[in-house]
């Protein structure tokens, strides 16, 4: 039986498809794809990813793209073997006809589509992001966008997220307001915390802690008072291994596996709810099966146990809306008869 994934933290345009964006580029581009940052993988540094993500944004410019980026980011997450998947992404005004709000729905069809495709029983919630790099007044759009579809689909958009450039300083400051908001709404909420170490020593790691968020992705980086901190809030951190390791937040072995001095190994030791994700699949050129493994060599887990441990860790942290519990029992139960 292959490796079931409860997959928490994934970017929608860091799931679109090789072959879709080589489509997408306008013509003549593609052939320069290496150079675009499209062509090869993996990516091997902070800024390629985010050298990539502005070329997928400046060639997905329609309705359409974004359903079938959508559409295909859960059929890939299907065909390798997942119970459940939340993605996250940032509504954009895509043209004249498209704006945030059409964004959002372009994202909830293509999510559907693949959904009802799949050959197996498969869970789907959508989370919206605020990026670093927003003003106060888009961050708290974006919480109205994400409560008003929360309401018309009874919870399928369930919260709300921080990420973008993490060498963007000052921006949890700034937009934490938008999430007091979200939270006074009753959005479920996760942070990017700790990606890199300028997050540390400014003090924001430590207080995204405090703030006591639903879950946390990455905290890679670490001092000892933030990882006592973090500790103690067992609060549910989302694992990211190869984003970590390209993105030279974490060390990559020669072998190419995470050195186990990593976060993960902390955090797992001390059985605080760590799951396993995938960030940007098609940039890392992953799977969740694939970072479970990662995780089994790197930190000598147990395929059956830790495998399990590690899922229901992730299950048991997926965001449901509260009135939503027959289907987070019913993800739950499916998840127990794949492991
Ligand atoms: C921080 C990241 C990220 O929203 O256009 N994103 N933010 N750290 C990372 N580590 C590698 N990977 C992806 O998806 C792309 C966006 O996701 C965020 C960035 O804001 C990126 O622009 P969407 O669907």
């Amino acid at each position: 039986m292959p490796i079931p994934h409860v997959e928490l933290h994934a970017h929608l345009n860091g799931c679109v498809r090789t072959s879709t964006l080589l489509e997408l580029l306008p013509r003549g581009e593609e052939v320069a794809g290496d150079q675009n940052h499209i062509g090869r993988r993996p990516a091997r540094t902070l800024s390629d990813c985010f050298l990539f993500f502005s070329r997928v944004h400046s060639c997905v410019k329609t309705f359409e793209h974004i359903r079938r980026i959508a559409l295909e980011a859960i059929q890939d997450f299907a065909a390798s073997g997942a119970v459940h998947v939340e993605l996250r992404t940032t509504p954009k005004n895509l043209n004249d006809t498209c704006n945030k709000r059409a964004y959002v729905r372009a994202v909830l069809e293509g999510m559907q589509e693949g959904m009802q495709a799949a050959s197996q029983r498969l869970w789907c919630r959508l989370v919206l992001s605020v990026n670093r790099a927003d003003t106060l007044d888009e961050a708290l759009d974006t919480v109205q966008i994400a409560d008003e579809f929360r309401r018309s689909t009874r919870g399928f958009v369930v919260g709300v997220e921080l990420s973008g450039n993490p060498l963007i300083a000052g921006a949890w400051e700034r937009l934490k307001p938008a999430f007091d908001e979200a939270r006074q709404r009753d959005l479920r909420v996760t942070l990017h915390c700790a990606e890199v170490d300028e997050q540390v020593t400014s003090g924001e790691a430590i207080d995204m802690v405090r703030w006591r968020p639903d879950r946390l992705g990455h905290c890679v980086r670490t001092d000892t008072a933030f990882e006592a901190q973090l500790l103690m809030s067992q609060i549910p951190v989302e694992i990211c291994l190869s984003s970590n390791m390209t993105t030279e937040a974490a060390e990559k072995l020669p072998n190419g596996d995470v050195a186990s001095d990593h976060i993960f190994r902390l955090l797992n030791d001390a059985q605080s709810p760590v799951c396993i994700c995938t960030d940007d699949p098609s940039l890392f050129d992953v799977t969740g099966p694939s970072e479970m493994q990662l995780a089994q060599r790197s930190f000598s887990l147990d395929p059956k146990h830790d495998f399990a441990r590690l899922l229901r860790n992730a299950a048991a942290a997926a965001f449901f809306a509260p009135d939503d519990d027959d289907d987070a029992a019913a993800m739950r139960a499916e998840l127990e008869r794949r492991l």
